[in-house]
């Protein structure tokens, strides 16, 4: 009987686990002008809680399917800011942005290449 109960509360607790996290999609703007750019912030998001992540370079539109709530679209702005490309709701940080290429200065009037 113990057993039993053991079993059900398990079962319980992993599909209330597997509710918990759901695959959300979202898409949002991310400065970058090569394809540096898009490696290093698609590589910014290289992480379980991410299905997929894919930014082009020229609509600037990265297109994202993750676990929410483990993370959101503004955790992953920010992940994204933190290597140095600045999103809708997150700027890189100045010291980040200074040590990106010279092909990659986005911020510095250098175009879509
Ligand atoms: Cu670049």
């Amino acid at each position: 009987m113990k057993a039993i109960i053991a079993f059900i509360f398990i079962t319980l607790t992993t599909v209330a686990f597997a509710q918990d996290n759901k695959v959300v999609q979202a898409e949002f703007t991310v400065e970058g002008i090569c394809n540096m750019c898009k490696s290093r912030i698609e590589n910014a998001l290289k992480i379980d809680e991410v299905r997929y992540a894919k930014w082009d370079k020229h609509s600037k539109i990265l297109k994202t399917a993750f676990l929410y709530p483990a993370v959101t679209a503004d955790s992953l702005q920010k992940r994204i800011a933190a290597v140095g490309h600045d999103t809708e709701n997150h700027k890189a940080p100045k010291d980040v942005y200074k040590n990106l290429p010279g092909c990659c200065l986005y911020r510095d009037g250098v175009k879509t290449h």
